[in-house]
Parts: structure tokens; C-alpha cells; sequence
């Protein structure tokens, strides 16, 4: 049996600095503003926190467009700031992570105006130029690729007459990984340079998309665009792991922490090579399966709430059977910064139900393998923003740009205009960017001025001050069951999960096993009463009541309650 790792157990914060607390009163959140509620963060029962990308930068994506990995944006504070912060976080025996930003800098970078200036400048191939291709005397970019915030993944530069490669925004070029330089670069600049001043690890952004490939054309899947899909093409390219193994023996050196980023990776087998321990290329991964759900092919081209139940289910226990029998690591999460929020999207935010929902998802949560990633909010129960708010109040460019396209291809069509701002309702990233409710007084207590958000309506009744006092509040609920994970912790972080009655459309069952213990954990996904009938596989056993998600658990499951049952072996 191989000893534990410390990242293992741990359960990490995720803070997204511009939204989380304002200390100087210019509506924008900040450093200070972190270092003021670390007590808040350790309180919950935290072991890490994972600061979003607080790097220099000109925002066109909130940050995942850096400009320099050696300084701090100027409203977020100062890098003697950061040192602070290190150093406080680890007086109170917790650990901070970085998100590293490597796949793309921005077009501001030094690096790729030094790239942008001439073809014969050094740093020429430290992105990724390709010359045009003329298709019927029209110049064309060299492939069909559709960027992740729509349109080409090409940009045209007029001085240098070439394209330029950008999976995201066009502010947002991409780093040329087959140049051995670059490499270095980064492991000095965005890694080594953090590193050395303290910090613990990295989330990895988008961390399967160094390796391009042959950047091919890309099969026609939405015959009405130029633009197709391309994610399965320039996700786990060629060189991934070699990339990621150069990578790792820079890490190793400062036993830091990894969690990659990977989308469109569906093969088990791929992810697997990734996270297993004697590959030593990444130590965990965020699957896509569960936040996927209810998505359409370009994310927002769906009906909302259009799933169901059982995919829910699969995809859950596609993430946690990946530990299963081998060497690998999984993660569990609802939320991040690029997800509306889970009690929207997978329970109710009805007034009568989210609290309730907010309990049912961290009981979850809580009995679930892996390492546990909480998304600031989440631990108070916070609720997509209301449906009434209008287009103004969306600042992500993913939505403004998708809201943008829909109104040019359709001429501004009310009905297809109406269609996209429900699916932004439903699946919008700004949900998950509106400031920190930190109790009821102006601007959400978050800031002295109007924050660069706006806070959600509820703040009244949903913020931190409040359910930090009341003991049935949401954030007193995953108190509670971080302990009881903590304590069980062979049970619940490490066990083996096996789901039950899968086709059931109501409830999600599961048992988690290991050695002579075992848990039966049942949960009620609907606004109904339901009856306590033990599923198939959990029949005719002693079995004694852990947890609920209620203080009086009665004899029904009531609407969007949990329960975790112990169950006696023999
Ligand atoms: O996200 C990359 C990613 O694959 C998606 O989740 C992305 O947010 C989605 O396709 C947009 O609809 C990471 C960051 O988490 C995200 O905030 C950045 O915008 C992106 O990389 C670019 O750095
Ligand atoms: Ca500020």
C-alpha cells in the first residue's frame, strides 16, 4: 500500500479574487480582501485554497489572459501581497495552489510581442503562425477550427501577413510547446517563480490542449458555420505526455500539488494515463462528465433542464470508478467558476427548495471518492442570479459573444434571441462571478462601493454573517459534513463506489465500501416525497442512520433529502 498523499484528503477552496472581498473600497475584489477571511476559509474546515489567476493581465478573460506571470494585477495587490498571503495561509496549516495559465499568454505578453513583431524575430516560434490558405483566390485561415468562445481559431496579423493560433480569445494567443525555449520559459516564469515563493501547486488551466497535432480539418458538425468543432483534435495531442512528464520533474522537486484541467476527453483509458501515480504526469484531473450535463454541442445550443437523472448518475460514477483497482486519483466537484451554480442546475433554487437542494448536493459531496473542490459560495447555498436581470448584467465573453452570434445570424430574432439568453440564464459562468454575500448591509458587505458585479438580489437573506449564526443554515451543513468525511475518511474519500438502481428517474443511490465498512447513501432529487424503500443491492441488512440532511428525519425521504445509512456486514 503506498502512504497517502497530503492532497489527497484535502479539501480545497476555490476563491475567484475579483468577486470575493473588496478591502479598499473600489468595487473590485482583492488580496487583502483574502487575507481578511482566511479565518472565514479555515473555519469551513478547508485544507487548501486554489486562487484564480490574480497574475497582470488586461482581462479580457477575467485573468486567463496573462500578461506577466511575475506580477499581480494591480487592483488585486502587489506580489509582496501574495507573500503575504502565502505565509498567512500556511500559519493557519492550510496550503494555497495557483491556477497556472500556459497554454495561451496574452497578445500583451512580452513574449508574444516580441513573437507578433517580425518573422525573424527569436521569439518568432514561441506561438503558433501559420500562412493563409486561399481557397477560390479568397484567403482562408489554415484550418476550420471554432474557438471555445466561437468564430476561427485563427487570427490574421496584417504586419506580418500570417495567422496566428488561438483556441480562446484572439487576445489570448497560444504557446508554441514543441519549442523547447518556450518550455523553459514557462517552468521558470509561470512556475519556478511561484514555487520558490512558497506556494503549494497548481490547478493547471486547459492542460490537455498543449500538444496540437497535425491541426487538420475538422469533421463538418454544424453544417451552418464555417467553424467546427475541434476539441477532440487539439485535446491530447501527440506529445501530451512527454510535455507533461518535462513538466512533472520541475513539480516533483517542490512536492507540488496537480489538478489539470480536461475537457473533451471521454476515454477512461486516456484519463487514466494522465492521473495514474507511476506515471507521474498529473496528479488529478476535472472531468467534464458531470458539468457537461444538459449542455448542447456548443454549450449554450440547449434546452434548459433537458436530462435526466440516470446520465447524472453515470457520470458520476464514470469519475469515481477511475480510482477503482489502479494507481489513480479522482476529484469531486460541482461548481467553478466556469459553471452556473449546482443547486440551479441539478436540484431547485426555488425559495422553498434551496436550501434543502444545497444540503442534498453537500451531503453528496461529502460521500463521494476523491479530492473535493468547493467554488466560494457554494458552502452558503448561493443560486444562479434572477431570470429578470437583463443582457447588461452578463460581463463574460463567452456569453456576450454567444448572444452576439445568435443576433447576427438570425437578424435579430426575438425567438432565437429569447432561446439564447435562456440557456445563459440556465448555464452562464457570470452566475458563478457575482461578489461574495458577506452579510446584509450594502453591496452585499462585499465592498464600500458599487462592486464590478452586481450581487445577487437574495443577498438579504442568503450571506455569510447570517448562516455563520445559524446553525440550519447551508454553510453550517457542510461544516458538518466535512467533519464527518474527515472522520471517515477511508470510507468516504477512498472507497469504492457502486451505484444502485441506475435507471431510477428520482433517486441516486449508491454504497461506499471499504475493507469491513460499508455506507448506503440515498438521495432524493425531486421536490416529491418519496418512499424509503431500500434498492435493489441493499435489501435485508441491519443498517443504522448516519446522517440527513433534515434534524428529524421521519419515514419518508422528504423533498430533496439525503440520507447516509451505515450498514452492518457480515
Ligand atoms: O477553461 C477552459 C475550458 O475548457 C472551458 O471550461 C471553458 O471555460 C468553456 O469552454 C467556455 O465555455 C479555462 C478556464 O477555466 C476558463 O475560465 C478560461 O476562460 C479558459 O480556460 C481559457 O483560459
Ligand atoms: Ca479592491
Amino acid at each position: 500500500i503506498t502512504p497517502r498523499k497530503w492532497w489527497q484528503d484535502g479539501v480545497v477552496y476555490q476563491i475567484y479574487p475579483a468577486s470575493f472581498k473588496d478591502s479598499n473600497g473600489d468595487g473590485i475584489g482583492d488580496i487583502p480582501g483574502i487575507i481578511s477571511e482566511l479565518d472565514y476559509i479555515r473555519s469551513i474546515g478547508v485544507d487548501i485554497i486554489w486562487i484564480c489567476p490574480m497574475y497582470d493581465s488586461p482581462q479580457v478573460d477575467m485573468g486567463y489572459d496573462v500578461r506577466d506571470y511575475e506580477n499581480v494585477y494591480p487592483p488585486y495587490g502587489t506580489v509582496q501581497d501574495m507573500e503575504i498571503l502565502i505565509a498567512e495561509t500556511h500559519a493557519r496549516g492550510m496550503r494555497i495552489i495557483l491556477d497556472l495559465v500556459v497554454n495561451h499568454t496574452s497578445d500583451q505578453h512580452k513574449w508574444f510581442q516580441e513573437s507578433r513583431s517580425s518573422k525573424d524575430s527569436p521569439k518568432r516560434d514561441w506561438y503558433i503562425w501559420r500562412p493563409a490558405r486561399y481557397i477560390d483566390g479568397v484567403r482562408k485561415p489554415p484550418n476550420n477550427w471554432l474557438g471555445n468562445f466561437g468564430g476561427s481559431v485563427w487570427q490574421w496579423d496584417d504586419q506580418t501577413q500570417e495567422y496566428y493560433l488561438h483556441l480562446f480569445c484572439p487576445e489570448q494567443p497560444d504557446l508554441n510547446w514543441e519549442n523547447e525555449d518556450t518550455r523553459k520559459a514557462i517552468y521558470e516564469s509561470a512556475m519556478e517563480f511561484w514555487l520558490e515563493r512558497g506556494v503549494d501547486g497548481f490547478r493547471v488551466d486547459t492542460v490537455n490542449m498543449y500538444s496540437k497535432g497535425e491541426m487538420l480539418d475538422a469533421p463538418i458538425t454544424d453544417p451552418r458555420s464555417e467553424w467546427q468543432f475541434a476539441g477532440y483534435q487539439y485535446c491530447n495531442g501527440p506529445r501530451m505526455h512527454e510535455f507533461l512528464s518535462e513538466m512533472n520533474a520541475v513539480l516533483e522537486k517542490y512536492d507540488a500539488m496537480t489538478v489539470g484541467e480536461c475537457p473533451n476527453t471521454p476515454d477512461m483509458g486516456r484519463v487514466l494515463k494522465y492521473v495514474s501515480a507511476k506515471e507521474k504526469q498529473l496528479n488529478m484531473v476535472f472531468q467534464f462528465d458531470v458539468v457537461d450535463i444538459g449542455q448542447g454541442p456548443y454549450k449554450f445550443q440547449t434546452t434548459p433542464f433537458n436530462w435526466k437523472l440516470p446520465q447524472f448518475k453515470h457520470a458520476i460514477e464514470t469519475t469515481q470508478n477511475l480510482i477503482r483497482g489502479n494507481d489513480g486519483w479522482t476529484t469531486v466537484f460541482l461548481e467553478n467558476h466556469d459553471q452556473s451554480r449546482s443547486i440551479s442546475r441539478f436540484t431547485s433554487d426555488a425559495p422553498e427548495h434551496r436550501v434543502a437542494g444545497g444540503k442534498l448536493l453537500s451531503l453528496m459531496m461529502a460521500a463521494l471518492s476523491g479530492t473535493m473542490f468547493i467554488y466560494q459560495g457554494q458552502e452558503l447555498g448561493m443560486v444562479n442570479f434572477p431570470l429578470e436581470w437583463s443582457m447588461d448584467e452578463y460581463k463574460d465573453v463567452d456569453s456576450t459573444n454567444y448572444y452576439a452570434m445568435v443576433n447576427e445570424r438570425n437578424g435579430g430574432d426575438a425567438e432565437a434571441l429569447a432561446a439564447a439568453k435562456a440557456a445563459l440564464q440556465h448555464l452562464a459562468r457570470d452566475h458563478a462571478r457575482v461578489p461574495i454575500p458577506w452579510s446584509a448591509s450594502s453591496n452585499a458587505g462585499f465592498s464600500t462601493a458599487k462592486p464590478w458585479m452586481r450581487p445577487n438580489d437574495d443577498y438579504n437573506i442568503c450571506n455569510a454573517k447570517q448562516q455563520q449564526s445559524d446553525k440550519n443554515s447551508v454553510l453550517s451543513y457542510w461544516k458538518r459534513m466535512l467533519q464527518l468525511r474527515r472522520h471517515y475518511s477511508d470510507l468516504f474519500v477512498h472507497g469504492d463506489f457502486d451505484l444502485l438502481d441506475k435507471q431510477n428517474l428520482e433517486i441516486f443511490a449508491f454504497t461506499k465500501t471499504w475493507q469491513n465498512r460499508k455506507a448506503l447513501v440515498l438521495l432524493n432529487f425531486t421536490a416529491r416525497q418519496q418512499e424509503l424503500q431500500l434498492p435493489p443491492g441493499a435489501q435485508n441488512q441491519k443498517m443504522e442512520l448516519l446522517v440527513s440532511t433534515l434534524d428529524m428525519p421521519g419515514g419518508c425521504l422528504a423533498a430533496y433529502e439525503g440520507r447516509i445509512y451505515m450498514l452492518a456486514l457480515d
